[in-house]
């Protein structure tokens, strides 16, 4: 896959390689390229935030051009991650999830229904726990620099309304690539696949899979109401995206640089929340015209609770006993207060 995008990006005119000299070259007057991937497209909240991104840069200094490729153009979550690891794509904002295949602490954000609402994301994400989570990233050679959101979750399918744990029974369902999520689904009783964003269209598409869950904003924009007709407000986990720069690249920056790209990720991020959940709402109501929405109610969202939570415990020691008392105790702070 690191060939095939390498000859993509030079059929699209960018550089292939990052090389020492040329980083030099940048604070020498010279300007340095950027690239960012994501794998969702450039009508999400998520494009808005690197386009951000790119107006602050490229305002604040004449060093970086950044190129913003959207759609998975250069690769899936996790494919980006590992071009950042070596050194062949300088950012990309993937969703946690994929990266606990890297790291398992990371795991933390996938265990379903923990974050009730936006508010104890965000005080969770911009403070001490998220700072601990950022610094497991340098081992991997990356770096994170700021919390953006993909949001929380909510199930879509072609088969029939889900009002209910039974009616999941049996239903194909694409997960992300992430053990968490795949027996969370089991749990509930459907029959979940892993894939990646890229494939997830084509998949439903041709019916290799009944339905996917998403945030409402990718629901949406994506057009998945193409190929899906049902969904309901399921809720059951809040994604993070996570800013993440190629340490190999990093490490040659000057401090003044370092500074100027830290402040435009975490202010591009703060803008991208607020953008996506202004976009979850109108989501949501365009979605009910083009679909049959279902509403979970409350008595039915603790069944879903109830029958998941085995899998916290399922999931504790491979994603560290520690980290997840620390991660549960900080909601509990958060909420508590
Ligand atoms: O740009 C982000 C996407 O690549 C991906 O993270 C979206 O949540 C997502 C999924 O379902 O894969």
């Amino acid at each position: 896959l690191v060939m095939v995008s390498a000859l993509f990006l030079a059929a699209c005119g960018g550089e292939t390689t990052s090389s020492g000299s040329e980083k030099a070259a940048a604070s020498n007057g010279e300007k340095q390229t950027l690239r960012v991937s994501i794998g969702v497209n450039n009508e999400h909240p998520e494009y808005e935030g690197i386009e951000k991104f790119k107006e602050l840069v490229e305002a604040k200094t004449d060093d970086f051009d950044v190129e913003l490729y959207h759609s998975g153009q250069i690769g899936d979550d996790r494919s980006a991650i590992e071009m950042l690891q070596l050194g062949s794509l300088d950012i990309t904002v993937p969703s946690t999830s994929p990266l606990v295949n890297f790291i398992p602490e990371y795991g933390v954000f996938d265990l379903p229904f923990t974050i009730a609402n936006e508010e104890v994301a965000d005080e969770l994400l911009d403070g001490e726990f998220g700072d601990k989570m950022i610094t497991m990233l340098e081992d991997q050679s990356l770096v994170g620099l700021a919390w953006w959101e993909n949001g929380f979750r909510n199930l879509t399918n072609d088969v029939r309304p889900v009002a209910t744990v039974e009616d999941l029974n049996g239903l194909k369902i694409r997960t992300m690539e992430n053990a968490i999520h795949l027996d969370a689904w089991k749990a509930l009783g459907a029959n979940p696949t892993p894939m990646a964003f890229t494939e997830l269209f084509t998949a439903m598409q041709q019916g290799t899979v009944d339905g996917q869950e998403n945030p409402y904003p990718t629901i949406d924009l994506s057009q998945f109401s193409e190929v899906q007709e049902h969904i309901s407000n399921t809720n059951h986990v809040y994604t993070p995206f996570i800013f993440l720069f190629s340490k190999q690249i990093w490490d040659e920056f000057t401090p003044e640089q370092q500074d100027i790209l830290r402040e435009s990720a975490v202010e591009a991020g703060k803008y991208n929340r607020e953008r996506n959940r202004t976009v979850a709402k109108e989501s949501l109501e365009k979605l009910k015209e083009s679909m049959t929405f279902t509403e979970v109610t409350p008595e039915e969202h603790e069944r879903f609770q109830t029958t998941v939570k085995p899998v916290i415990k399922q999931h504790a020691d491979s994603i560290g006993a520690d980290i997840v008392d620390e991660y549960l105790t900080a909601i509990d702070e958060i909420v508590a207060n």
